[in-house]
Order: C-alpha cells, then sequence, then structure tokens
C-alpha cells in the first residue's frame, strides 16, 4: 500500500489498516496516523472545545493502541495536535498540520536516501533487514548515482516483508539476493556495509527495530562491517529521555505456526528487538549523519526541555 491509497480510506479504515499491517512500516505508519486524525477531526459532531477535546483524544487512543513500539505515529500525532483556543481554529490547524507533518516526511525521506546513498561506495554490497523505505532509499539514490551496488535482504520471518524488499528492488534492477534470517552470519563476509531502518531511537542511542536486526548488528560487529540505522528525527522517543521503556510489541503466535501443529507449546512473537548503540556506527537522519551517542541532543532540540 503506498500514501495516495489512503485518501479514499475512513479514519476507521486506516486504523484497522496499521493494526492488520496492511499499512506497515514506521515512516508510513506515522504519515498514516496525520491523515487520519485529520480525518477524524472532520467528522466531529459534538458542540464545544471540551467535546472536541474528548473526541480528539478518543481518536488519538485508537492510534495509538494499533502499534505500540513505532514512536513515529505518537510523535506524528504530537506534531499535529498542538492545542488550539476553539474548535474551528483547532479543526484548521489539525488539517494543516497534518498535510505539514506529511509534506515533512517525505522530504526527510529525499534527504535521508542522499545523505545514506553518498555513504554506500561503488561496488558495495548493502545487506538489509525487514522493509525499511529509508534504507531502501539510500540504496536507490547510490545506484541512481551510477554506482555498482548489490543488495543481501533477509527473509524476515514471520512476516516476510523481506519480499516486499526484493520484489521493490528487482523491479528497479538492483541486484538482490534474498536469504533467511538466520544465513546473515554466513554470509556477513559478503557484505560492506549493513543498512536498517528503525521505528524507535531511544534516549540512549539504542535502536528499535525489527526483530532480529540486533543479531544482524552483533555479527556485523564481529566482522568489522558497519552498521548504519536510517532514521527521521521523529523516530526518536521523548519517554526514554525520562524513563520510559520502550514496549515491544508481541503479535499472534498463528502469524508463526499454527498452533494446532504443535499443540502444548507456548509461542512468543515478539516482533522487534533493541541494538544498543555500542553496534551501531551511524544515525542518517534528516538532520545529518549522527553517531547514536548524539541520540540524546536531538531528543533535546526536538522537544525543546
Ligand atoms: C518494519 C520495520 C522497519 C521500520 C523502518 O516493521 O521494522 O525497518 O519500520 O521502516 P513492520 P521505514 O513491518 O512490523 O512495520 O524506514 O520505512 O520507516
Amino acid at each position: 500500500m503506498k500514501d495516495k491509497d489512503l485518501d479514499g480510506m475512513t479514519f476507521e479504515d486506516i486504523a484497522r489498516g496499521i493494526e492488520s499491517m496492511d499499512i506497515r512500516g514506521a515512516a508510513f505508519i506515522a504519515r498514516a496516523a496525520a491523515l487520519a486524525i485529520a480525518k477524524h477531526v472532520e467528522n466531529f459532531q459534538g458542540e464545544g472545545i471540551d467535546q472536541f477535546e474528548d473526541w480528539v483524544d478518543k481518536g488519538k487512543e485508537r492510534l495509538i493502541s494499533t502499534r505500540p513500539t513505532a514512536v513515529s505515529l505518537e510523535n506524528a500525532l504530537r506534531y499535529v495536535l498542538k492545542p488550539g483556543d476553539d474548535v474551528e481554529s483547532w479543526k484548521t490547524s489539525i488539517e494543516m498540520r497534518a498535510d505539514e507533518f506529511i509534506k515533512r516526511s517525505h522530504e526527510a525521506g529525499k534527504k535521508i536516501a542522499e545523505y545514506g546513498g553518498k555513504r554506500i561506495k561503488d561496488g558495495d554490497t548493502v545487506l538489509t533487514h525487514c522493509n525499511s523505505s529509508l534504507a531502501l532509499g539510500a540504496v536507490e539514490y547510490a545506484f541512481d548515482q551510477g554506482k555498482d551496488v548489490k543488495v543481501i535482504a533477509t527473509e524476515s520471518r514471520p512476516k516476510k516483508q523481506g519480499y516486499i524488499t526484493v520484489r521493490y528492488l528487482a523491479e528497479k534492477d538492483i541486484p538482490v539476493t534474498l536469504i533467511v534470517d538466520s544465513a546473515v552470519r554466513y554470509m556477513i563476509r559478503e557484505v560492506d556495509q549493513v543498512y536498517t531502518g528503525a521505528d524507535t531511537i531511544a534516549s540512549n542511542g539504542a535502536v528499535i527495530n525489527k526483530i532480529g536486526t540486533s543479531q544482524i548488528a552483533l555479527c556485523a560487529n564481529e566482522a568489522r562491517v558497519p552498521f548504519t540505522v536510517c532514521a527521521e528525527t521523529y523516530k526518536f522517543s521523548q519517554g526514554t529521555a525520562f524513563g520510559e521503556l520502550v514496549t515491544i510489541e508481541e503479535r499472534d503466535p498463528s502469524e508463526i505456526v499454527d498452533p494446532a501443529d504443535v499443540r502444548g507449546v507456548r509461542i512468543r512473537n515478539p516482533v522487534f528487538d533493541a541494538t544498543p548503540a555500542d553496534y551501531v556506527d551511524s544515525i542518517i537522519t534528516e538532520e545529518g549523519v549522527i553517531p547514536p551517542s548524539s541520540a540524546y541532543r536531538i531528543l533535546k532540540e526536538m522537544f525543546d526541555y
């Protein structure tokens, strides 16, 4: 699904789409949430600022409940929902700020593609995990600059977002090899750089991304292969600066296996993990390339505390 597919959808269609993962990837989720909340306020039928505030809160809570790990969604809503003085001006502000957020998200993506793409060298093989629009943007930028770039993409069990990645790259004629997640340590000898996305970046520089990312970072560290994360500043989590821990989403076990096939067995399906800052060489943001130790500075500038 793409941004333009959201236009005809209602608020609840978008919320369900995020829940079911038809709408997925932290950047897309954030833009979808911004658009959804603007649609939600259009449907307000009550009276007065108090009722409007309740209506806004209801919409916000519904969206936040859809996927608990990606702070991009929460930060998008924080940006869009800057409080207003009366219903009409607040409504207008929400609609304008939603448009603005979506535009800024696309612009940030373009900058990250450029900064990330410049750091990919001619002849590089880049390993990526899951399906990050930003990591792929960087690869595409390098390829479009005429560089000989190859990609190794993990399958990314259980939802196999790696298939979205390989199909996308193959369509662009970017040479790509698909591997199972457990082949990373074997294949790392053929890899020059690892590029991934992020769902959340904590104030200590830890990167929360698709389950398996931290194992890849360990392999990259052991093989001295640089590990780069592509993420807009709205993926940095303010809450973590004040002691909050990132909630790791656990999804339905049936995504892994039919429970009837393994009776009597507990199945767990955590879908994200945290890669400590020590294993991350650079984070590429729209503000520039930063070390993970600068996460707190980014948060301080963003939230002005
Ligand atoms: C997607 C995932 C992606 C990040 C970044 O997980 O982990 O790497 O969301 O994506 P899921 P982007 O499929 O569970 O949403 O760079 O597109 O924001």
